[in-house]
């Protein structure tokens, strides 16, 4: 057989790059395929190097709520970069970007641009130590918050995908001050509050969990959350990488209405280009250098293209419809379970807003356990299978299928015929 451009590639960057790629779920070896290069995109559209055009529902894993290449976005990142790429130096569109977020999130007075959710959650969680004078941190075993040492215990997306085991490189402190939950278990957090809460300097939770599949928050959790932090001194950190200004503008936390101390974001706010950023109330952040006492900083932070990007793409969002796109996928996902389940196979379409993930189980999906049980091999055949059929899914049973507001009609039908049709036997 012929050998494509994408393999002549990645041969070539196994070479140069550990596992030919710059960061691990790409590999496609959590559905035992090599990785497509990818040469271009428009909309929802996708071309590889090869020259096939594939509807894409990763979405650069999230930030392009817009598709890509959106006329306005290119526009202003055209415009940004011909003033100049990087100044070390603050820039007008700074203000604004952090005058559009913090107007976006109730409980939000300032923000901090950052480069990434990493480096933004890591940052959240050293600002909690700080104005709480304690150190551990309780997450919940699935979520994903970027690969600071603190977070990677038990941590979903690449971790996951990848089955690894504990997290090498990590002092055995630092694992020590990381304490775990299963999601949706506020009985198992009530235990750990018992036990630790005096030392306990924040909870981080993915509001809707995205880095396990598409796990959805049940009644009362959240609030729950609240409750437990607001009785124990402890900060409530939400991490909105994903479902920021895409669970809806406002996030999930305007959604389900729960108030936390600090945010994360990333992804959307930079509109396809590296940004994150933390914020909350102004007696947390103004604790920040130089205002406050806790160092953090960053050349980059604050990138004149990288807001110019999402400064467009919050412009371009605040006019969109999210409630229809929400009805839009909700039916293209029921229509896609049941073409699924009349093949004969158990799954379940989990859906919020422009977020799906299909899991091939009958059985409930509360927490990363219940995912667990779901068919992983038969999400890789239906992975290897729709991208044969021109169709461009999250290369992992533990990630989210993004829809853009550039998902037309057209491209759900051809989904679902692909589905229809694909052997999964
Ligand atoms: N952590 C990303 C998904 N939640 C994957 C990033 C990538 O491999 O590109």
């Amino acid at each position: 057989m012929k050998t494509t451009r994408s393999q002549q590639l990645f041969a070539e960057a196994s070479r140069y790059i550990p596992g030919g790629v710059n960061s691990p779920v790409r590999a496609c070896r959590g559905v035992g395929c090599d990785p497509l290069f990818i040469a271009s995109g428009q909309g929802s559209h996708i071309t590889t190097v090869d020259g096939d055009t594939l509807i894409d529902y990763v979405l650069s894993w999230g930030p392009l709520l817009l598709g890509h290449a959106h006329p306005e976005v290119t526009k202003a990142v055209t415009a940004a970069a011909a003033k100049g790429t990087s100044y070390g130096a603050p820039c007008p569109d700074e203000v604004l970007l952090a005058r559009e977020v913090v107007e976006a999130f109730p409980g939000m007075d300032m923000v901090r641009m950052v480069n990434s959710g990493t480096e933004a959650a890591m940052s959240a969680l050293r600002l909690a130590r700080a104005v709480t004078g304690r150190n551990k941190v309780l997450k919940f075993i699935g979520c994903y918050h970027g690969h600071a040492d603190s977070f990677l215990a038990s941590a979903g997306s690449g971790v996951a995908t990848l089955s690894i085991p504990g997290t090498p490189g990590v002092p055995e402190a630092t694992v020590r001050d990381t304490l775990l939950a299963p999601y949706n278990d506020l009985g198992a957090v009530r235990d750990l509050f018992d036990l630790h809460g005096k030392d306990l300097a924040a909870v981080i939770v993915e509001p809707v969990a995205a880095n396990m599949g598409l796990v959805l928050p049940e009644e009362g959790f959240l609030k729950g959350l609240r409750a437990l932090c607001d009785s124990a001194g402890t900060l409530l950190i939400i991490d909105e990488v994903i479902t920021g200004f895409r669970a809806e503008y406002g996030g999930a936390q305007t959604r389900f209405g729960v108030t936390p101390d600090l945010t994360v974001l990333g992804k959307i706010i930079g509109g396809g280009l590296p940004v994150g950023a933390y914020g909350g109330k102004a007696e947390y952040m103004e604790r920040i250098a130089p205002a406050g006492d806790v160092y953090q900083a960053g050349t980059l932070s604050g990138n004149p293209l990288a807001m110019a990007a999402g400064l467009a793409t919050l412009r371009v969002l605040k006019q969109c419809d999210y409630a229809a796109l929400e009805k839009r996928v909700d039916a293209f996902a029921t229509e896609l379970e049941t073409v699924l389940r009349a093949r004969g196979l158990p799954v379940r379409v989990n859906r919020l807003a422009s977020m799906f993930t299909v899991f091939f189980t009958d059985g409930p999906l509360r927490n990363f356990d219940e995912v667990k049980s779901a068919d992983s091999a038969l999400y890789a055949r239906y992975f290897a299978e729709m991208r044969k059929n021109g169709i461009f899914l999250a290369p992992s049973p533990f990630e989210t299928g993004m829809v853009s507001f550039m998902h037309s009609e057209e491209d759900f039908a051809a989904t679902i015929k692909a589905a229809s049709r694909c052997e999964l036997g």
